[in-house]
């Protein structure tokens, strides 16, 4: 049994360039991650404390649930309280966050971060995540952080991961040195090496996405589902559709079986609804680490040039095989935008 601070540690030490401060850095997602996964198991509990909404909106307009506010607080405040972050952009935050630190030379990550995706679940007991994607600044160093910091293409991510609060808590992360899985164990309280060097099957039978919004969709995406559905023993269709309404969740188990995720653009929402910097390039950064592949139907996710902090993209996202089906079918149908 190696916990996660051991393992940072020891695949730190086989990367002497690496100075210890990411080892920190992922020290302290850690324990902010501990603490937001003791308050969703007691969100049933504490209803007028921690579940339901606070009332107040997001910038993207959707009703904060009290948790989100909650997990954005404790994962700010965990960055903060160590030395190597400059300063976050977060879903439940309008602008970025300058923390003091920037104005140290030493102080050289930004963090970007959904706090905690999905959370409308939370009410009904369904499983929520934690998205995180670590950069290094490209301003001068000491200097205040700025939004070209946080405007860079998922390429030049040095780290990212998630945490899954599901039927157990899961952390799952990637410096460029793979992917590899811990889950928490309650008794010890520690993030356990439960799943090293995740690879994601180069083809899978399940696809998510909202098939309530067919009408809305590209035509591709369209041909794309009906080819999923029909019949043919040859790559074993029809596949099975599973869409839990939680991204991380999701994604995950289409990390651990194989499958695609989707959710493109539509008339109602011509970028869809998932923010690159936050959602889809560290998820993109996890995939392809696992041998998967992240597009938005025609482009690879991560060499998009983000022109603004919590702008939305179609997203396809999972096994490459499957992924570059569906994009055969966008590139048939449907021109890119
Ligand atoms: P829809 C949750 O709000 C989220 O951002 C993802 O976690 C999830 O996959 C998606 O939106 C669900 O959106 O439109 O299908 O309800």
């Amino acid at each position: 049994m190696i916990t996660l601070g051991e393992y940072i540690v020891k695949t730190q030490s086989e990367h002497p360039s690496a100075t210890g401060e990411l080892t920190s850095l992922l020290s302290s997602i850690r324990r902010a991650a501990k603490i937001v996964n003791r308050e969703i198991n007691r969100a049933g509990l504490v209803t007028d404390i921690i579940g339901g909404s606070n009332g107040s909106e997001n910038v993207q307009g959707e009703v904060q649930q009290k948790l989100d506010v909650f997990a954005n607080d404790k994962f700010k405040a965990a960055l903060e309280a160590r030395g190597e972050v400059c300063g976050i952009a977060s879903e439940e935050e309008d602008y970025f966050v300058c923390f003091d630190s920037a104005k140290r030379s030493d102080a050289k990550y930004v963090v970007l971060m959904d706090p905690l995706d999905g959370s409308s679940n939370i009410d009904v007991n369904v499983s929520v995540g934690t998205i995180f994607s670590i950069y290094r600044r490209v301003s001068e160093p000491g200097t205040p952080v700025v939004m070209e910091d946080f405007l860079q293409p998922g390429v030049n991510q040095v780290a990212a991961g998630y945490v899954v609060y599901g039927s157990s808590t899961m952390l799952v992360y990637t410096t460029g040195n793979g992917v590899h899985g811990f889950t928490y164990d309650p008794s010890l309280g520690s993030f356990c090496l439960s799943h090293e060097n995740i690879r994601i099957p180069e083809e899978g039978k399940i696809y998510s996405i909202n098939e309530g919004n067919y009408i809305k969709f590209p035509e591709g995406v369209k041909k794309y589902l009906k080819y999923c559905q029909e019949q043919d023993e040859t790559t074993k269709r029809p596949y099975t559709s599973r869409y839990i309404g939680s991204l991380v969740s999701d994604f995950h188990r289409n990390m651990l079986k194989g499958g695609i995720y989707i959710y493109p653009s539509g008339t109602s929402a011509p970028n869809g609804k998932l923010r690159l910097l936050y959602e889809c390039n560290p998820l993109a950064f996890l995939a392809e680490q696992a041998g998967g592949k992240a597009s938005d139907g025609f482009q690879r996710i991560m060499e998009i040039k983000p022109t603004e902090l919590h702008q939305r993209t179609p997203y396809f996202v999972g096994s490459t095989a499957m992924v570059e089906k569906a994009e055969s079918f966008m590139t048939k149908f449907s021109s890119p935008a």
